[in-house]
């Protein structure tokens, strides 16, 4: 077998970085002599380690560095062609009894899983270098804040984890001597990124990760969907707070009140954008700033719901990014930034489809083919991503390192529907809430390997993040909301909507800020709504669409509610509550029967 990653021997005062906690040293010790490295390489996020790490990339052919004038301190890497997006097929809750999993869980015997895995890291690392990333989530001083270190042989990964974690010191400092302390143990090996070896394992109770044969985005980033979502969701459970698949963007009107709402939407549905969006010409004096774009870890104080973003970076679909989609986007990916399988210009600069201006009349596409705008195949792989510092983002909330975190006035539920559901609608109340989370549904996109367009339930987009039994996932968020004497208001919405003609009815984008308005202005009591039997449906009036060019006719559709259409709806979350085999609290059971009796006549 090919050495995917050849070893690397740092000069002294790099790589030496040892933590004292002897719980840590006690398992990389074990991983090592399980895994045979040819050394060991303790991180620590400094500056010169990062020149030495990007150094040996550029070496090893791991990275290829970009023009320095057009995008400094930006690197391209392309991932292997199997190795594309995650798998959730391939991704197990290990759990002792499946039935702790759920009906939504791919599981495995904990025991059997283990075996499996010692069995395939075994001798993995032989001729490489092990890396040992210690990193903390959180912002320094949140009561929410979790340690992890992570284990892999990938020079990418421990490149990107700089930009998307808080890495080194801070993480040890944090988690200090104590044998006892709560932290996260997570491996990773490419292995020979072969898809028949690739498995994604989770072991909750142990608060472990196994990944293994894959160098791609949230398989391999054990901090993001691993940890923050699916290890993250259980230990919020049983500790009584929220890990959730949602950005969190702060709205301040003119006058100065200022709002922050959470967004749930499945992956490759409108997060990154809509948390850096800019407000049209119309919405003069509003600003919307980003806490985070993925990732919403939120506890309850004083009866509200207070939300930070875990993470440090974005990894950002980057396909149809452009300063006219996004241009908070487009000034934080123009340096230091770490491109994944697009294309590459001529002249050292990236591309991609949806860029700006024409594309280049010759690139490399994100296999290393030729390619010219005559080709068929798309230049740039459909999911696409960009890795970059959360600081570059010219929107960033100045409370992003507030370790309280930020009080949620909204939260908003939203997939990727061509029919159906309206552009935007209020749920009753927290339970009516929490019920249209449960059954909401979106097409799927490129950012998990399957099929593309295909309409599923992706419950609160949690779907493939939520790491134990979705019954008491949908049971904890009912028993938060017992506990909120402050609420957040509860909202869904779909960009994606289509008419006759399959376009896109909205204009989205920064166009999305007359939806954001006036869940703003619902908040605060003003916004005017007719009550339907779904929700609060705005009537046309209600939204701000002053100087936006869209057709009355296209906005009663937006608005519209198909009743046939909605039998079908009903029908489909009766038969995706059924599909769940019990597990479903009795309360969303009766939020359904309740929503079909209202649109009895
Ligand atoms: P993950 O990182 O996979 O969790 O995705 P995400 O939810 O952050 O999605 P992102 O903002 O990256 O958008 C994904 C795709 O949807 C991109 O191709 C966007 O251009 C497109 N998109 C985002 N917002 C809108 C919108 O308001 N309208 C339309 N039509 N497309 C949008
Ligand atoms: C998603 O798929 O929701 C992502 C990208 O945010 S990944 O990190 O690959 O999971
Ligand atoms: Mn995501």
């Amino acid at each position: 077998m090919k050495n995917l990653a050849p070893a690397i021997f740092p000069p002294k005062g790099i790589g030496d970085a040892k933590p004292a906690n002897k719980a840590v040293l006690d398992w990389v010790q074990d991983i090592a002599t399980l895994t045979q490295p040819e050394n060991i390489f303790w991180c620590d996020g400094s500056e010169r380690e990062h020149e030495f790490l990007i150094a040996e990339s550029l070496n090893q052919n791991v990275l290829i560095e970009l023009n320095r004038k057009k995008v400094p301190r930006s690197y391209l890497h392309r991932s292997n062609p199997n190795d594309v997006a995650r798998v959730e097929q391939f991704t197990f809750v290990c759990t002792p009894t499946k039935q702790e999993a759920g009906p939504t869980n791919n599981w495995s015997e904990p025991g059997e899983t283990y075996a499996k895995l010692r069995g395939l890291l075994a001798g993995a690392m032989r001729g490489r270098t092990m890396f040992v990333i210690p990193y903390m989530m959180g912002p320094a001083d949140s009561p929410l804040s979790k340690v992890g270190f992570e284990i892999t042989d990938s020079k990418y990964v421990v490149l990107s984890l700089r930009i998307m974690t808080r890495l080194g010191e801070i993480a040890v400092k944090r988690l200090g001597n104590d044998p006892e302390a709560e932290w996260n143990r997570g491996v990773h090996s490419l292995l020979d990124i072969n898809p028949e070896r690739r498995f994604i394992c989770h072991f909750p109770q142990d608060n472990t990760i196994i990944s293994v044969g894959s160098g791609y985005g949230g398989n391999v980033l054990l901090s993001k969907k691993c940890l923050a979502l699916r290890i993250g969701s259980y230990l919020a459970r049983a500790q009584g707070w929220m890990a959730e698949h949602m950005l969190i963007l702060g709205v301040e009107s003119p006058e100065g009140r200022k709002h922050y709402v959470a967004a749930a939407f499945p992956s490759a549905c409108g997060k990154t954008n809509f948390a850096m969006l800019i407000p049209p010409a119309r919405f003069k004096g509003w600003k919307v700033t980003t806490i985070g774009d993925d990732i919403a870890w939120m506890r309850i104080r004083d009866g509200r719901l207070y939300a930070v973003n875990p993470e440090n970076g974005y990894f950002g679909v980057v396909p149809g990014t452009s300063h006219k989609s996004n241009p908070n986007a487009m000034r934080s990916i123009a340096h230091d930034t770490i491109y994944t399988n697009v294309a590459l210009t001529d002249d050292g600069d990236v591309w991609w489809e949806g860029k700006d201006a024409e594309p280049p009349a010759h690139a490399i596409d994100w296999l290393g083919n030729d390619w010219t705008p005559q080709s068929r195949e798309k230049a740039a792989h459909p999911n696409s991503r960009f890795t970059t510092p959360m600081r570059n983002n010219p929107a960033l909330d100045c409370d992003v390192e507030k370790g309280d975190g930020v009080p949620i006035s909204a939260i908003i539920f939203g997939g990727r529907r061509s029919d159906t559901v309206p552009l935007i609608y209020q749920a009753f109340d927290w339970n009516h809430g929490v019920y249209l989370g449960a059954t909401m549904a979106s097409e799927t996109t490129a950012a998990a390997a399957g099929a593309v367009g295909r309409v599923r339930r992706d419950p609160m987009a949690m779907l493939p993040f939520c790491g134990y039994n979705i019954g008491d996932y949908f049971q904890h968020w009912l028993d938060v909301g017992k506990r909120l004497t402050n609420p957040p208001l509860i909202f869904n919405v779909n960009w994606f909507r289509k008419g006759a003609d399959a376009k896109f009815l909205w204009p989205g984008f920064g166009e999305n800020m007359r939806v954001l308005k006036w869940i703003i202005d619902r908040c605060e009591g003003s916004g005017g709504a007719l009550k339907s039997p779904i929700g609060w449906l705005p009537s046309p009036h209600d939204l701000d669409l002053a100087e936006l060019d869209i057709d009355h006719n296209a906005v009663d559709e937006l608005l519209g509610l198909d009743h046939e259409e909605w039998q079908k709806e009903i029908a489909a979350h009766k038969e995706f509550f059924d599909s769940l085999g019990g597990v479903v609290p009795e309360e969303l059971q009766k939020q359904r029967e309740q929503l079909a009796a209202r649109f009895e006549p």
